[in-house]
């Protein structure tokens, strides 16, 4: 009861000051941050900024998306190419220690480390200690603004915090109900490599990363230089300088505008000296500062929302959207159903996807996204590619936020370069590869330890390219930068794979990310293998995807002929005698971790297509896979954990995957619902959102599926504005877990086949078409 009270007055003194009821999707709190991973994040796609919410001293953490320690070096090991041909008869012999000795001595990178991501600085502005009643803080993802408020005596406070993509900067308003009532000081601050200074109503930070000489990450030096600038614009009152700091005195209003800058090019994958910082930030304020708060305001808004607005879930059940968002985590914990909570996780995995990869963003959203307090971050926020980044990107196109896959395609249309001489150099083969990372710096050599011997990174980050084509139709996309990049990693493919001992197509040297096997006849335990299931199914994903584009473009028969024929050599798919699961390397081996968080072998069954309803006994295997996974400690890490919601979506077994949601919020979810691996790695968030869009439709099998896998728990309500491959655009109602209509337009007129409780229906369709099914037409 007393609960209800104090929430209900709360939100009484929030909607009263808004004018308007609270938006249910919003993620709100009745106390300041005290640790990063409780502040809220705002991103323009380049810039991100996380706002603790405090009223003694506000603390808003700031990162430029380039900011990265490090250059560039070629860290392809010299001697790979000279001893590839051993380590490849060594593994085919089963001389695994020795192919292991050779390969650690000859083909780790050269350094093998990259350096981290790292934070741009912090905002400070501190207004003192004073007596704080009434206050909420709350990240409204229908505005993409961070808003705080509470009151001192009489008077009410008001912060926002955006980050706007037109204006490319993030600002920060301050208004008081009672003039002259803003006094407070100003300064930006970063603990390495820059300094501050203070002019006018403006602060200048300056900076560059002076790396220091690393056996492990190679050469020191001064490298990547960056500037933030911030002016504040106040009404009412004065601002003037104190040291590096600003002191605003009896200011009504005040907004402070901050962009940052840094000399990376990234069609150099470099610094480059002819790029300064300082004029870059330059335009962008001046721009700014001759535009008010609302003008900017407005600007991101008309931007923003339509993007976001684009897609709508209703999960049903009670809401509690009143109750605050750690209090809700703390109860789902406690046994509580909230579907609003996942509904509010997915929509916020759609907000965290448009805040770390989208224009004018460059560069693909990293482990992190582009949310980052360290200098040495955890796996140095960098591009993991044997599953995280691929992950990062799930959500993009079904999520109807296809145009956060430019940074992706862009950037990999840029590391192809760096890659074609990891192919050439370390395996004599044509088109390019990267290993299981990257960085802004483009390494692609063999990075950390044998484990990072995976060679097929290249091949599997050509999935979202292909995809992105899937969705849109857009042929001049396929033409000019998915099928350049899949036909540089097929033909890598093509001249890496050589023949196993019984005449199939292998990879070697090849792992199954980064789990070990049990070699019987030693008791010995590896990474490295040949032919791991999971090589096998993406060169088989790779191929058909080369071999589709090529026909749609109507290029290159001879090439998609070789492909096909590859493919009937590659080893085929095996059930484990051992298990009943999916076999996980190409002799029925025991799992050195049977509960390891990888479940790579099962990448033919999400996010590849090879293992469906069409074939009847992998699908069996596959869900036996996860059980045994998951019977010894499996889905431990966030990701690893989401991987498993798309998994039992694809299984079409909505209770297992709504069940995974829960523990999904339950053991990997931190109070400002970023995902926790632990710590914070937001693949899992990115992960989470596209499971639950493939539990309410799927359309990689040929058909587009509507409910496949909804849960009981979710037995009313509604989807809007979802893509389906083929370019289709699907709302879907249901009511007593019985879909009720679905509306689909057809966006390019292609025949669309639906499937609901199994049974089909066939349409020719216009574009613009709307096609509207009940459950009777079933
Ligand atoms: C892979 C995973 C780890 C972590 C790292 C960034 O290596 O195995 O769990 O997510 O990427």
């Amino acid at each position: 009861m007393k609960l209800v009270t104090i929430v209900f007055s709360t939100l009484f003194f929030v909607s009263c000051q808004q004018g308007q009821e609270p938006s249910s999707l919003r993620l709100w709190y009745k106390q300041p941050a005290k640790e990063w991973t409780e502040a809220l994040p705002v991103g323009n796609g380049r810039l991100g900024a996380m706002a603790f919410g405090q009223t003694g001293t506000e603390r808003v953490q700031l990162n430029e998306e380039s900011l990265w320690a490090g250059s560039p070096c070629n860290n392809n090991n010299p001697e790979a190419l000279g001893n590839l041909k051993k380590v490849q008869e060594l593994i085919l012999g089963n001389s695994l220690k020795d192919a292991v000795a050779l390969a650690e001595k000859t083909m780790i990178g050269t350094p093998p480390r990259v350096r981290s991501y790292q934070t741009l600085g912090d905002l400070y502005i501190e207004f003192g200690e004073r007596e704080i009643n009434n206050y909420t803080r709350e990240l409204d993802l229908e505005t993409g603004i961070c808003r705080v408020s509470y009151t001192v005596g009489e008077i009410k406070y008001t912060e926002e915090v955006l980050a706007s993509a037109p204006d490319n900067l993030i600002a920060v308003h301050l208004t008081a109900s009672e003039k002259k009532a803003l006094n407070l000081k100003i300064s930006l601050a970063r603990e390495q490599g820059a300094s501050t200074t203070a002019s006018g109503n403006m602060l200048f930070m300056s900076g560059q990363v002076k790396d220091e000489d690393d056996p492990l990450r190679g050469l020191g030096g001064e490298h990547m230089r960056f500037e933030a600038q911030l002016k504040a614009i106040n009404s009412g009152g004065d601002i003037s300088c104190e040291g590096n700091s600003l002191l605003v005195k009896d200011a009504n209003e005040l907004t402070v505008y901050v962009t940052a800058a840094t000399d990376y090019n990234i069609e150099k994958l470099n610094f480059d000296r002819d790029i300064n910082p300082a004029s870059v930030c330059g335009d962008i304020i001046k721009k700014a500062g001759s535009e008010n708060y609302k003008t900017i305001r407005d600007t991101h808004l008309g931007e923003y929302q339509p993007m976001f607005k684009r897609v709508s879930l209703d999960l049903g059940g009670t809401d509690f959207s009143h109750v605050p968002t750690d209090e809700r985590l703390l109860a789902v914990k406690n046994g509580t159903d909230d579907p609003g909570l996942v509904a509010l996780y997915f929509q916020y995995g759609r907000y965290l996807l448009m805040g770390s990869s989208r224009v004018p963003g460059k560069l693909p959203a990293n482990l992190q996204g582009v949310w980052c307090k360290d200098f040495d971050a955890p796996w140095n926020s960098d591009f993991h590619t044997n599953i995280n980044l691929q992950m990062n990107y799930w959500p993009a196109e079904v999520c109807n936020l296809a145009e956060t896959e430019k940074p992706l395609s862009d950037f990999f249309t840029q590391l192809q370069k760096p890659g074609s001489v990891t192919a050439r150099e370390m395996y004599g083969a044509r088109g390019w590869t990267l290993h299981h990372l990257t960085d802004v710096f483009g390494h692609t050599g063999v990075m950390d330890g044998i484990w990072g011997l995976y060679p097929m990174g290249g091949p599997w980050m050509t999935f979202p390219f292909y995809e992105h084509y899937a969705f849109s139709g857009d042929t001049g996309y396929l033409k000019n930068t998915a099928y350049p990049l899949m036909k540089g990693s097929a033909q890598f493919v093509l001249d890496f794979l050589i023949k196993d001992k019984q005449g199939r197509w292998a990879t070697a040297p090849s792992n199954s990310p980064e789990n070990r096997y049990v070699l019987p006849q030693t008791g010995e335990k590896f990474y490295m293998t040949y032919s791991a299931t999971m090589d096998i199914e993406i060169i088989t994903e790779l191929f058909k995807n080369c071999i589709k584009s090529a026909e749609i473009l109507g290029t290159d028969k001879a090439f998609a002929d070789t492909l096909s024929n590859v493919l009937k050599g590659l080893p085929k798919l095996k059930i484990s005698q051992r298990t009943g699961g999916v076999q996980e390397w190409v002799e029925d081996y025991e799992e050195a971790e049977p509960g390891h968080r990888h479940m790579s072998h099962l990448l033919g069954l999400h996010p590849g297509t090879q293992i469906t309803r069409q074939s009847p006994e992998l699908f069996k295997a596959a869900k036996q896979s996860i059980s045994k996974r998951l019977e010894q400690g499996g889905g431990h890490t966030g990701w690893s954990r989401a991987w498993i919601i798309n998994f039992y979506a694809r299984l079409l077994n909505g209770d297992e995957a709504g069940g995974h949601i829960k523990k999904l919020l339950v053991k990997s979810t931190l109070p400002n619902l970023f995902d926790n691996h632990p710590p914070f790695q937001i693949d899992g968030n990115f992960g989470g959102t596209a499971g639950i869009a493939e539990m309410l439709l799927q359309s990689h099998d040929g058909s587009v599926l509507l409910l496949p896998a909804l849960p009981t728990g979710w037995a009313n309500g509604s989807v809007g504005g979802l893509r389906a491959r083929g370019g289709f655009e699907v709302d879907i109602k249901w009511e007593n877990n019985q879909l009720l209509e679905a509306k689909i337009k057809s966006l390019l007129g292609n025949p669309l086949k639906i499937t609901y409780n199994e049974k089909l229906v066939d349409y020719e369709t216009k574009v613009g078409d709307v096609i509207v099914v009940k459950s009777s037409n079933f």
